[in-house]
């Protein structure tokens, strides 16, 4: 039976996007979808384009994006909203506010910085993320003497007790400093510093403000070392500057990792020298038929080194011996049955795998993981291991202890999905929890036999799940996931059996079956995203939902002013009204309309789809069996 493509997912519908064009006043005209080409060219708009206006013209405004509202512009009174210290996301550790001890930038603000090129490149962020709003000079000098005289101060101190990426940062009426022991910490004191602005100072072009930041100290580090985020490019291909983009997302929350999940049955994404068809014809497709894509060596150094510079590290996943579809499609010889089957456009998962018993599996493993380790700095190789359910379980752990071994002779650490639990231990290796309860004995006992943890529970962080049953696009197959949902739980006791010391931190990750452009990206990513940045660096002591919420709520105008697309989760209490001066607020449109029929997503059918060839239905495993039933 051939497989059975799925139709080609539309765009989300604009008028669920935050931003969307709506006319005002006129709420019976109809909304304008954007055609399907005007949103591939909105996301193809860079990163750098969008954040940063190109040197020496700082006042040009980036090319309209179709998905967005335009941000306040120079002489039209953008609202004043007072900012307070504590309105910080991810919470800061501590937090001492100090009343009459605001800082004001002006035109004459120098940012000084130690005479270091790690914390230089973070003077030069700094420049970079304040100059377009506030159209400031903010010329960069070496040199911290103080953090006074009307400064911004970033200074690398020798200081055990910040770790190697906290920062203590000051604001007074004279000036701002900035401490750290690393580039790390200063790069976090600046995404601290650049949330204690107005919301405006996130317009990518001239903004009237008042540049105060509120006095007071906040010191700060993070609870865990891993905080991650996935995007699959595997089922819909995301290029460079999306990537990119999304990497400013993490960023901006402290977070420290981007996993990238680039092989899935429907598309190889990472070029290969050793095994070309790999990526020519195991890339050229995805999730309803589109043409696909990969990143060639020089796309993915470009990511690699993009993410290097925002502290971001890289975590490559080649998911195997399971989700090989598209690997077979360019090599049949690794084929159970050595034929290469057709591309696959759907949405199942669990049917495909590569033949354990063979000698050329593993050379096409070393081949693949060898040269993925020479374009990858970062110490973490991710073998995947998720969904293999065609294969044996004794092949299956064979299997995976031969891959492990194949990634330690890279140097790099291993990290799998936890279904990679039953296998033998491996130095230092990871697993990547994505159950839906807090039982799991064979997880505890890989941890036991010396495996960390990345908790990525699928019933709180999966950002590809739906908000809402009105939600256009995402699955629904661990639940609904709003913001409180993201929110409440704690990765320290998650899992039963698990001690917080052998949890190495938390990720979202964002699967793409039904996510096809960089609105829908940003879509399911915010406000979820925060959420879970703050459960993998604030101390468990400043968790509580409700001031979570009350700080999130103030981060709506933030995303509406850089053009980010967002949910208007009805959980968060989103300004609707300018505190002060009762100016005009740019709107932060509404979305979805209470009640308001969802269009269903052709991507992900309300019945189930005809099954791939053998397709597997997903089957909870023991540690999901509270969770619902997934589609029959
Ligand atoms: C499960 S969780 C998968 C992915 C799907 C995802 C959809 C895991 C490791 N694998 O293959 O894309 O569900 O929610």
């Amino acid at each position: 039976m051939p497989p059975v493509p799925t139709p080609a997912p539309g765009p989300l519908d604009p008028s669920s996007v935050v931003g969307a064009e709506r006319p005002a006043g006129h709420p019976d005209l109809p909304v304008r979808q954007p055609a399907a080409a005007e949103l591939a060219r909105a996301a193809t708009r860079s990163a750098e384009d969008a954040l940063t206006p190109p040197a020496g013209d700082a006042l040009v405004p980036p090319t309209g994006d179709l998905l967005v509202p335009p941000a306040p512009t120079a002489g039209r009174a953008a609202p004043v909203a007072r900012v307070r210290l504590g309105d910080v996301v991810p919470a800061p550790e501590r937090v001492a506010p100090v009343a009459g001890a605001d800082f004001v930038l002006t035109p004459d603000t120098v940012i000084r910085v130690s005479p270091d090129d790690a914390a230089r490149a973070v003077a030069g962020q700094l420049a970079d993320l304040l100059r377009p709003a506030t159209g400031y000079p903010l010329p960069v000098a070496d040199g911290t003497r103080a953090g006074t005289g009307g400064d911004i101060a970033l200074a690398l101190v020798d200081s055990a007790d910040l770790g190697p990426e906290g920062y203590r940062l000051d604001v007074t009426s004279d000036g701002v400093r900035v401490e750290a022991a690393t580039g790390a910490g200063l790069f976090f004191g600046v995404q601290t510093l650049r949330q204690l602005l107005p919301a405006a100072v996130e317009s990518p072009t001239p903004a009237a403000g008042h540049w105060v930041l509120p006095g007071g100290s906040v010191s700060d580090r993070p609870r865990f070392p891993y905080r991650g985020a996935m995007l699959d490019v595997a089922r819909h291909f995301f290029g460079v500057p999306d990537v990119l983009r999304v990497i400013d997302h993490l960023a901006r929350y402290k977070l420290n990792h981007l996993h990238l999940h680039l092989t899935d049955d429907q598309g190889w994404r990472i070029a290969v020298d050793s095994w070309p068809r790999l990526a020519e014809v195991g890339g050229a497709g995805e999730v309803g038929g589109g043409p696909g894509g990969h990143y060639s060596r020089d796309d993915y150094r470009r990511i690699v080194a993009y993410a290097a510079e925002r502290h971001v590290t890289v975590v490559p996943e080649i998911d195997l011996p399971g989700h090989t579809h598209a690997a077979l499609t360019a090599y049949g010889e690794l084929a159970p049955d050595r034929v290469a089957p057709p591309p696959y456009t759907g949405t199942e998962v669990g049917f495909s795998y590569v033949d354990p018993t063979s000698e050329r599996t593993y050379e096409f493993v070393a081949d693949v993981l060898g040269e993925l380790a020479a374009l990858t700095p970062g110490p973490w190789l991710h073998i995947g291991g998720d969904e293999a359910f065609k294969v044996r379980p004794e092949a299956y752990a064979a299997f995976v202890e031969r891959a492990q071994r194949i990634v330690a002779a890279t140097g790099r650490t291993v990290v799998g999905w936890h279904q990679i639990a039953p296998a033998a231990h491996s130095e230092g290796r990871v697993l990547q929890w994505w159950g839906t309860g807090g039982e799991d004995p064979v997880t505890a006992d890989a941890v036991r036999r010396g495996a960390r943890l990345v908790l990525s529970p699928a019933n709180h962080a999966y950002l590809d799940m739906k908000y809402a049953p009105d939600t256009p696009i995402g699955h629904d197959w661990a639940g609904l996931i709003d913001v409180r949902r993201a929110y409440d739980w704690d990765p320290g006791t998650h899992v039963a059996g698990v001690p917080a010391d052998a949890v190495l931190g938390v990720e979202a990750p964002l699967w793409t079956e039904s996510v096809a452009s960089r609105a829908e990206v940003e879509f399911m990513l915010f406000p979820r995203l925060p959420a879970i940045a703050e459960l993998g660096w604030s101390p468990r002591a400043t968790h509580d939902w409700a001031g979570f919420r009350d700080r999130l709520a103030g981060h709506g105008p933030r995303w509406a002013a850089a053009g980010v697309a967002f949910h208007r989760s009805p959980e968060i209490p989103w300004p609707t009204e300018p505190p002060a001066p009762a100016a005009p607020q740019a709107a932060i449109p509404t979305e979805p309309e209470p009640g308001a029929p969802a269009r269903p997503h052709p991507a992900i059918p309300t019945r189930p789809e005809p099954p791939a060839p053998a397709a597997v239905p997903r089957q909870p495993g023991p540690e999901e069996a509270s969770a619902p039933a997934p589609p029959a």
